[in-house]
């Protein structure tokens, strides 16, 4: 198996400061939350932009800044939302890869989404891999739906999305597919050979499903964008503290965990300018 690939998603568009006081907002400490992930273990952060009042934002600018604060405090590898939350345009959600990303976050496909939908038509997400394919900029397909796979590997029979290929499963949103490790079997056995895949446990899912990841060679995410909570009840303290359990399982299961620049290897990226 290859070393672990724990990414570390920081913020979301969804968690408020009400739910969770220590939730990062501002491009300071996103940057400073992205370090404190990074020196627990993180290789990616997956970030969203917020405005100052702490809602959700695709501004290109700030997330510009958040960029430019990241990169210049750790070398994790950084990959903006093209989610956004529910209610943001086609238009608004593309701004981060104008920024041009090692990674970008990409769902080939809609869903419900707790009592919104996530809305991801074809004409979106052809016109989203095709910026990217434009910018090298690479995918991760954010896979919240088993259609979704299907989509994605529609792209790469068009040429439109060129592999190897990136996978993140999450498992256990409202609405969409539950925190099962059946449905993560599933998805793994749906990708094709040669393709890397993470999981995204939502809430009281992340840490068996991260458990599961590791055992069968996949990579994990963890952050408050999944997950609030240390244990039931019990708010955490940061991002960092996340990411610690994991490396710390992963030790216990005999995976090491990667580096940003093993993770670039590990996922077909070219490597970092230094
Ligand atoms: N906030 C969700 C509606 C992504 O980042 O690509 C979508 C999301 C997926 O978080
Ligand atoms: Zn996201």
């Amino acid at each position: 198996m290859s070393k672990l690939i724990i990414t570390a998603a920081l913020t979301g568009a969804e968690v408020s400061r009400q739910q969770q006081p220590n939730l990062p907002i501002t491009p300071e400490e996103i940057g400073q939350a992205a370090q404190e992930a990074y020196e627990a273990g993180a290789s990616i952060v997956h970030v969203h932009a917020r405005q100052a009042d702490g809602s959700p934002t695709q501004d290109r600018t700030i997330y510009a800044e958040i960029q430019n604060i990241v990169t210049s405090k750790c070398p994790v590898i950084f990959q903006p939302s093209t989610g956004g939350a529910t209610w943001h345009t086609a238009e608004e959600r593309l701004q981060p890869v104008e920024l041009n990303p090692e990674m970008a976050t990409l769902s080939t496909g809609s869903c419900n989404f707790g009592e919104d939908i996530f809305s991801n038509p074809q004409d979106f997400y052809v016109k989203a891999a095709r910026m990217m394919q434009e910018r090298g900029v690479k995918p991760e397909f954010e896979v919240f739906e088993a259609g979704m796979i299907d989509n994605a590997l529609r792209l790469v029979r068009d040429g439109v999305v060129k592999p190897p290929l990136h996978f993140n499963f999450v498992l256990g949103v409202p609405g969409a597919m539950g925190g099962s490790v059946r449905n993560l079997s599933f998805l793994v056995d749906s990708i094709p050979q040669g393709a890397t895949w993470t999981v995204s446990g939502i809430g009281r899912h992340e840490t068996p499903l991260a458990m599961a990841a590791i055992a069968m060679g996949g990579h994990v995410r963890v952050g408050f964008e999944d997950n609030i909570y240390f244990y039931k009840g019990e708010l955490a303290m940061s991002n960092a503290q996340l990411v610690a359990r994991i490396a710390r399982i992963a030790k216990e299961l005999g995976r090491e965990v990667a580096t940003p620049d093993e993770a670039r290897e590990i996922l077909g990226l070219p490597a970092r300018k230094t």
